[in-house]
């Protein structure tokens, strides 16, 4: 293996690995090199120092050679692949590196193991702050063994799948790793989901075993997963094993599907051999909401992705050898997976796990742990920046921040606020911001700020440009590609990148549809967005009904089948508004039945609902508002005007546009009616 790492340079590997069209000759090759910028020869190692310009110019105009050599020389191989790229995108076809043969876990542990078996992998900041733990790659590397053969033991092997649902922690790594060891395929379910919203994912995807602990620690409270665990297994027969963590003292009730994780560990070697894996089996699925429907498992396969994550988390975030990189994201998503886990561990990184809130024990949690660990790069959500900001300075200021080298945030539009708040007050001014978007379908950032290119300076809130071999194209209302600067429309990537998702589990054709269909041969994102007149792109927003609640993407259709399955509902429509603090909030308009006896029967049933959706969801996911209503605004056809819904949550039924389709149009005045009462009783609430 290691003699194989050494000849990878990118000369030797050319020939072998560039993606084969059939008629094109080698000279056909050269002549389209020659009109690039000055010829860079050799190796990945000597592109990589091309001016960031000039790399993303050779991403986009040769992506064979480019990705070629990143994948010949930033992973280890088992067996080389034959072939860059395959894709057929109107299709849903999607392959890279074929034919090769590798091992995410070695990449990640292995290779670092084999440099500095004693670097710190983890730091685990705990929720009590000043009780991190850290964890070596040597020791990672051998935990990750020991579960892997207890998985083994357990009949868990290559392709099955593994639900785990599991705080932020070394185990919630561990096992991600573990899985990856022998070729199975994990989907990691967010801790703060719901027994049914677990179960959902655990059938979707014919899950062997559950991976959990016995209970949460989050903000000085206890969260108890195992029983939520237990609740959702009971309506899962495919589970066959539950394994069942310690992290805090109490210990669990054991009943006959649980395996003490930590006692069966410990009679199990600490060396396991790795499976080698095609490039394109899958590494993970992940649920994520769309527009309609149930919530869609996301696949992911295995070099692609992990080259996408590695090198967007070095090149976007300018991580160095030797940084400590804090992500406070929670592993249950995709920035998780990408930034705490598989990109900063395959650079070989110190990556922190923040299991605790940005307010515990106060507001200036964050900069006490910057402090404490000297924290180089700092990536989260403005929701919580937006929360934060509306504290005292002085919670920022009392604490060293001078370790902090770059900035970066995600998940939402960051409003201009909290982005000068984040630059100016936390960063002083002297470390770059990066506001990076990118989805649990392209697997790792495509639009970002550039900090090392002078040409692209970095504007408060909007600066971004696309990463290598993203190539963004915004869609007129006709669908047709819009060309100059200063345009909106809906965006989408025209080629395909290697960290891209391949499928939806089970059902590929829904992956055709939701993400190809609508713009043959490019990929929807699902968002709109603004393209400035230096041609830097600022996204705009959802352009389906998706809805961003502190980040957490969630489809209102899946709220409103909540809302439903209540038996005095007959019908919910569920649309997003703006909230100060989560960004969006999901306002919900409920149709009651009409034999309910009186106001405090009504009340008492919004009550439910409430707790219908926590149930059924999360918490999180519960509407911030609820009005009732005796109809809904609905087309001739039956279909229910969101955008009506919108003007009256919003109060800007001044301009109601075009209402010549609505059935009855008097149902409008009905409901603004409605909402006025509501506006009144909650002024009159707060006071
Ligand atoms: C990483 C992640 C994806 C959706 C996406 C957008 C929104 C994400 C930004 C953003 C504005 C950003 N994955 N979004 N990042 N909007 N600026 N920098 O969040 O699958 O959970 O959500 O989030 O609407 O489509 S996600």
């Amino acid at each position: 293996m290691a003699a194989q790492r050494e000849t990878a340079l990118f000369w030797t590997l050319l020939g072998r690995c560039r993606t084969l069209v059939p008629g094109q000759s080698r000279s056909g090759w050269s002549r389209r090199l020659s009109s690039l910028p000055p010829p860079p020869p050799g190796p990945w190692s000597s592109l990589s120092r091309l001016p960031y310009r000039d790399l993303y110019r050779l991403s986009v105009t040769d992506p064979d050679r480019f990705w070629g050599a990143a994948a010949a020389e930033r992973l280890r191989w088992m067996e080389p692949f034959q072939q860059v790229r395959d894709c057929e995108l109107s299709r849903g076809e999607i392959s890279w590196f074929r034919g090769g043969k590798l091992n995410v876990s070695v990449n990640c542990l292995d290779v670092h193991v084999e440099k500095h078996p004693e670097r710190v992998a983890l730091i685990w900041e705990r929720d009590e702050p000043g009780t991190e733990v850290k964890v070596t790659y040597r020791e990672l590397l051998e935990t990750t063994c020991r579960l892997a053969n207890t998985l083994k033991t357990h009949g868990i092997g290559r392709g099955d799948r593994v639900a785990i649902y599991v705080p932020v922690s070394p185990l919630a790594v561990t096992a991600m790793l573990a899985c990856a060891r022998i070729g199975a395929v994990h989907t990691v379910v967010f801790a703060g989901f719901s027994s049914e919203a677990l179960a959902g994912r655990i059938q979707d995807a014919q899950c062997k075993a559950v991976i959990t602990c016995n209970q949460g620690v989050r903000g000085g409270r206890l969260i108890e997963l195992k029983a939520t665990v237990d609740a959702a297994v009971k309506n899962c027969p495919s589970i066959q094993h539950v394994f069942v963590s310690q992290r805090t003292e109490k210990p669990a009730v054991m009943g006959e599907l649980d395996v003490p994780l930590e006692e069966v560990m410990a009679s199990q070697a600490a060396v396991c051999p790795a499976e080698p894996l095609d490039s394109e089996d899958v590494l993970f699925l992940l649920y994520t909401s769309g527009s309609t429907g149930k919530p869609k498992g996301i696949v992911h396969t295995q070099a692609g992705y992990l080259l996408y994550a590695a090198l967007t988390h070095q090149f976007v975030f300018d991580h160095q050898d030797g940084d400590v990189f804090g992500c406070v994201a929670d592993v249950g998503w995709i920035t998780g997976h990408s930034y705490v886990v598989y990109g900063p561990l395959c650079n070989g990184a110190t990556t922190v796990l923040f299991e605790s809130t940005p307010v515990y024990p106060n507001p200036g949690r964050y900069w006490e742990t910057v402090e404490r660990l000297r924290i180089n790069q700092l990536y989260g959500a403005p929701t919580a920046l937006r929360l934060l900001l509306k504290y005292e300075d002085s919670w920022v200021k009392k604490y060293d921040r001078s370790s902090l080298r770059t900035l970066g945030s995600v998940g939402e539009p960051i409003n201009h606020e909290a982005w000068h708040w984040f630059h100016s007050l936390v960063g002083e001014g002297r470390c770059p911001l990066v506001d990076t978007w990118w989805q649990t379908e392209t697997g790792g950032v495509c639009i970002a700020p550039r900090p090392a290119d002078p040409g692209a300076p970095i504007l408060p809130a909007m600066a971004m440009r696309p990463f290598f071999g993203i190539q963004p194209v915004l869609m007129g209302e006709q669908g047709e590609p819009l060309s100059g600067n200063n345009v909106s429309g809906a965006l989408c990537l025209s080629e395909p990148w290697p960290g891209m998702a391949r499928s939806i589990y089970g059902d590929h054709q829904r992956f055709v549809d939701a993400y190809f269909k609508q713009y043959p041969g490019y990929y929807f994102t699902g968002d709109g967005a603004f393209r400035s007149e230096d041609g830097y792109y600022q996204i705009t927003g959802r352009m389906d009904d998706v809805i961003n609640i502190s980040g957490h993407r969630l489809g209102t259709a899946e709220i409103e089948d909540a809302l439903d399955e209540h038996p005095a509902v007959p019908e919910t429509a569920v649309i997003g508004v703006p909230h100060d603090i989560k960004g969006e909030v999901p306002f919900a308009f409920v149709v009651l039945k009409e034999d309910l006896p009186d106001a405090a029967a009504a009340a008492a049933v919004l009550q439910q609902l409430r707790k219908l959706v926590s149930t059924k969801i999360a918490k999180y996911a519960v509407p911030e508002h609820f009005l009732v209503v005796k109809r809904l605004p609905k087309t001739r056809s039956g279909k229910i005007m969101r955008r009506i819904l919108r003007k009256v949550a919003m109060e800007t039924t001044g301009d109601l546009g075009d209402i010549s389709t609505l059935d009855d149009p008097s149902v409008v005045e009905e409901i603004v009616e409605a909402h006025n009462q509501y506006r009144k009783q909650r002024e009159e609430k707060k006071k």
